[in-house]
């Protein structure tokens, strides 16, 4: 149904954009208690200062922009400049990476569902999308968290949360950005890879029901999922073709072809898995999905340079090189080249 008073080329223009061949997206929209949480773990002190200094750091690295398509800031970002005085917008554009924004304000208990969370943001929406479209961000991103417990998630968690998501998606195809919808599921916890899959697969399709049902136009948008793994306290050992072949059957059996890509969160998941995981879906699977499939990672791109720069000077060249070194093998995993020890 066409319901549209938006754009759409430009929407599927900038969609295809951010999954183009060889690249994929940095998730740099930390909000400050998590990014302060990060630079504690190396001992970086937590001001407004050097959150400014460290997303410097990321969008200057040399060649960035042949590995990654587009950036997620935070908030706080936007308002800062870069060392150079300009603006991070201008600066991730001259780069070849195109801009986008954390549109969520995070998540609280939900009420009445011990252990359940829902994302909050949807009040003044509109006006704070327009006004991150006026600057120059082309998408937004919105994360829901699920988590696997005892009893949970409940259906009600999973109702409340992808409604939530359907709607932050009609306010950002309205003001002209791509939303990226992100239901993660959680890797807390003892799980099975069994239980994820189940999981995933309800919350998937309740959420693709429920963008169904809210007119959002699907060629318009980007899912930024969890790839589907047993808990980290699970005694469970999968291989990385088990986690492959239980992410790509999740996610064809719930994603319409009509979507034209999906990024993967790295969700806690060391470097070098996550690479490997992508790799392998691409590598068996490559010839047969029907979307673009690519990172949206964070911690996975972002904590070795973060673990060498320790908020110095003198460290910032090593940290840079650092990034776009993982920046540089997911770009190969997302085309199923890449080798341990890749050059
Ligand atoms: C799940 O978090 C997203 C992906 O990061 P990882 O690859 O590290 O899992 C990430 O974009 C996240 O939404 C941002 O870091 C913002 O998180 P907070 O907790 O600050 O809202």
């Amino acid at each position: 149904m066409d319901n549209k008073n938006f754009n759409k080329e430009s929407l599927v223009n900038i969609a295809n954009s951010l999954m183009v061949a060889g690249k994929g997206l940095i998730a740099m929209d930390e909000s400050n208690p998590t990014c302060n949480k990060r630079f504690a773990q190396f001992g970086i002190p937590q001001t407004a200062e050097l959150r400014r200094q460290y997303r410097d750091l990321i969008v200057t690295t040399p060649d960035l922009g042949k590995y990654i398509s587009g950036a997620i800031l935070y908030d706080e970002t936007v308002r800062q400049r870069t060392n150079d005085g300009s603006s991070f917008i201008d600066k991730m554009v001259n780069a070849g990476i195109i801009p986008g924004i954390k549109a969520d304000m995070g998540t609280v208990d939900l009420a009445g569902f011990p252990g359940e969370k829902i994302t909050e943001g949807l009040d003044g929406l509109r006006d704070r999308l327009n006004e991150y479209a006026g600057l120059g961000l082309r998408f937004a991103k919105w994360r829901a968290v699920i988590t696997i417990g005892n009893g949970i998630p409940t259906d009600t968690c999973i109702a409340a949360n992808m409604q939530t998501l359907a709607q932050y998606a009609a306010f950002c195809q309205e003001a002209g950005m791509v939303p990226i919808v992100e239901p993660e599921v959680l890797m807390d916890g003892t799980h099975s890879i069994s239980q994820c899959f189940e999981v995933t697969e309800r919350v998937l399709t309740h959420l693709f029901n429920k963008l169904y049902k809210q007119r959002i136009d699907l060629e318009g948008i980007l899912l930024k999922p969890n790839m589907v793994l047993a808990g980290v306290d699970s005694t469970e050992k999968n291989s990385v073709m088990d986690v492959a072949d239980a992410t790509v059957k999740c996610l064809l059996r719930c994603v319409p072809a009509e979507v034209p890509g999906i990024a993967f969160l790295s969700g806690g998941q060391s470097t070098e898995l996550a690479t490997e995981h992508l790799n392998a879906m691409h590598v068996k699977y490559g010839q047969r999905l029907p979307w673009a499939l690519t990172f949206s990672f964070s911690r996975a791109l972002q904590l070795p340079a973060l673990e060498i720069w320790k908020g110095k000077d003198e460290n910032r060249l090593a940290a840079q090189q650092a990034l776009l070194y993982r920046a540089k093998c997911n770009s190969a995993a997302r085309m199923g080249e890449y080798k341990e020890g890749l050059a």
